[in-house]
């Protein structure tokens, strides 16, 4: 059955070849070929697609593909590696110019990107380190994104801590986070680290409240949580919503939404800093580096879209609900310029 809807989504992509995808066809005035004539073919091929932060930055991407005349094909990953491998596989089969690979487990993907990249497939990734010299890699710079939550959660508890962490190994940007965990905990003996938990799966949230009601059961005494994903955070807070200890914890995240602002800026919430870049404009970064490949130019082997720093107090002072809001707030929250070009549009908003 997984089969047969891919080679529908397959089919459809080729389709809209065929009946000219009017959308796509029109050419940039002035772009390199082949963006000089429109109708460009693109695919990007997820490991994790649900959530506030995968789906903001689909978004992202699809809205910077249309500026550039990209017909982007998105594949949608349900964390299952051979499933993903097997999807880079079809890209290649569909004659795109690029494909754009978000997440992943490397050694399942490894060699299908070095096919695309043998067959004259451009090749981008974010968030994977495929250990290509070819591929370039699209990151949040995590070390500064853990640094700058961390340094709030000292900020505001001091050096010495009882603390809970929610890590999965083996996803390159929480393993990057890590190891900025590891030196604050180095750096400042008086954190203790009492438990650490966590699951990534089609209800992260929901999984880690689970988890996070265990931990707090053998671990009463925890008073800080670093947990640098957002879905982490959600489920922390449910978790100590649900065993009424949200006033006796504080929760430091990575990433940002407007239903998470929400969650932040409410009252009496133990979420009060999160560190976070836009997701919809990494998902266009993403784009615009596959447009530059395409177009026969170097966007530079590491493309780094920066983090800023956003507090509780900051959303609650500035009356900022809205990811629209925090874009109007900081400028560099909510644009970048990596991988430009005076060719490419900006995306629209
Ligand atoms: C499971 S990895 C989740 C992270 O990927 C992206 O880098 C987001 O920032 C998110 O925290």
């Amino acid at each position: 059955m997984k089969r047969s809807i891919l080679g529908l989504a397959a089919a459809a992509f080729l389709s809209g070849a065929l009946v000219g995808a009017p959308a796509f066809a029109e050419g940039i005035a002035g772009a390199p070929a082949p963006f000089d004539k429109g109708g460009v073919k693109v695919a990007l091929v997820t490991f994790i697609s649900a959530g506030d932060f995968f789906q903001a930055y689909q978004a992202g991407a699809q809205k910077q593909a249309k500026d550039l005349g990209i017909d982007l094909q998105i594949f949608s990953g349900r964390q299952d590696a051979a499933a993903q491998r097997e999807q880079v596989e079809q890209a290649i089969n569909l004659g795109v110019k690029a494909i754009i690979i978000d997440h992943g487990q490397p050694e399942a993907l490894k060699d299908v990107a070095q096919k695309a990249l043998d067959a004259g497939i451009k090749v981008v990734a974010f968030d994977v380190d495929l250990g290509n010299p070819a591929i370039p890699q699209v990151e949040q710079s995590d070390h500064e994104l853990a640094k700058a939550a961390l340094g709030q959660a000292i900020a505001d508890n001091g050096t010495s801590f009882n603390a809970g962490y929610v890590y999965v190994a083996g996803f390159a940007p929480l393993d990057r986070r890590n190891e900025v965990w590891e030196e604050t905990k180095k750096a400042n003996p008086g954190i203790a680290e009492k438990a650490r938990w966590g699951a990534v799966n089609d209800t992260t949230a929901a999984s880690v409240a689970d988890q996070t009601k265990a931990a707090f059961q053998a671990n009463p005494d925890i008073t800080v949580v670093f947990a640098p994903y957002d879905e982490f955070a959600r489920g922390v807070k449910l978790a100590t919503d649900e065993i009424g200890v949200s006033d006796k914890v504080k929760i430091y995240s990575a990433d940002v939404s407007t239903a998470d602002i929400t969650e932040i800026a409410a009252e009496g919430s133990p979420w009060v800093a999160t560190a976070a870049t836009n997701p919809a404009v990494v998902g266009a970064v993403s784009v615009r580096a596959a447009a530059k490949l395409i177009a026969g130019e170097d966007p530079g082997h590491n493309i780094v879209v920066k983090p800023v720093l956003i507090t509780q107090k900051d959303l609650r002072d500035n009356g900022i609900k809205t990811v629209e809001d925090l874009n109007a707030k900081l400028p560099a929250f909510g644009k970048s310029d990596a991988a430009t070009a005076p060719w490419i549009p900006a995306p629209t908003q």
